[in-house]
């Protein structure tokens, strides 16, 4: 059987409203998590994410480092921008192994269940002074998923602080249900296309700062985004993208599924390691 590659980063807005959707935050309720402790379990209820979480050492990171350098050239190469490397997992057996890394998996097992699909892997790099923004906006807007219950853990690359625009959220935003929003201007230089407007009343911005190797870990309806990079110094981020294996996806999304707990959900797919690294 083919089985796509390649999926659109930012599904159609007119695709997204004929899916009728249960975007409501969905807490944790596992009383006896493995690695995460009840206080993490707690405060993602009511913050909406978790971090830092060290992943890998540095050693480690610096190996995945490298290995996304070449990877990012090879698509400058071919004319793509540093943001085009999306389901990454598909392709490159290196996420692939990222993705369904033992030590990511057994965290979010902990607040999603014995049923977890891997489905998403897209690096957000923010090349030093490139100008562009990620608006404030939901996961869960952008995705034809149902229930709204994905995870994104946000594994920083290369060093991520407010001097080269890491991630900030709204803590507490991810029990609000779907918020309103506008298609983005074009002078926001959105990497994305959608805006939630007036942020400020839901509360003021958590900056994820994160040393490379760490990660975060966020509820796809907490309000997050991130400013443009004034630096001189890259901010690259993997995010990996989980969901429980009763979520359904539409829009044929349930393809680009990887099994890393429990049995094959009837109505997602399981891929395979790629071989291209
Ligand atoms: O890396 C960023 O700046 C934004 C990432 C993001 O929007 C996400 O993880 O959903």
């Amino acid at each position: 059987m083919n089985t796509p590659n390649t999926f659109q980063t930012i599904p159609g807005q007119d695709d997204l409203h004929q899916i009728e959707r249960d975007l409501s935050f969905h807490p944790c309720t596992n009383a006896n998590p493995k690695v995460l402790t009840r206080e993490q379990v707690e405060h993602f209820n009511r913050t909406g994410y978790i971090l830092p979480l060290r992943i890998f050492s540095e050693s480690e990171v610096a190996g995945l480092r490298t290995y996304f350098d070449n990877l990012l050239a090879k698509y400058m190469s071919e004319g793509k921008d540093s943001y085009s490397i999306s389901s990454a997992h598909l392709r490159h057996g290196r996420v692939w192994d990222v993705l369904t890394n033992p030590r990511i998996v057994t965290i979010v097992s902990d607040l999603l269940g014995e049923s977890v699909v891997a489905w998403g892997s897209h690096f957000f790099c923010k090349m030093p002074r490139d100008g562009k923004t990620v608006s404030w906006h939901q996961d869960a807007s952008y995705w034809p998923l149902t229930p709204s219950k994905a995870v994104t853990v946000w594994l920083a690359i290369d060093d991520a602080d407010r001097g080269n625009a890491c991630m900030k959220y709204i803590s507490g935003t991810q029990g609000l249900g779907h918020l309103t929003y506008q298609l983005s201007e074009t002078d926001e230089s959105n990497i994305l296309n959608q805006t939630v407007p007036e942020v400020e009343k839901y509360g003021a911005p958590v900056f994820v700062e994160l040393k490379a190797g760490e990660a975060s870990l966020h509820s796809d309806l907490l309000l997050h985004g991130s400013d443009a990079n004034t630096s001189d110094r890259r901010r690259c981020g993997l995010t990996l993208r989980y969901t429980p294996g009763d979520v359904r996806a539409y829009m044929g999304w349930h393809d680009k599924g990887v099994v890393v707990r429990g049995e094959t959900p009837a109505h997602w797919n399981n891929r395979a390691r790629p071989n291209e690294e």
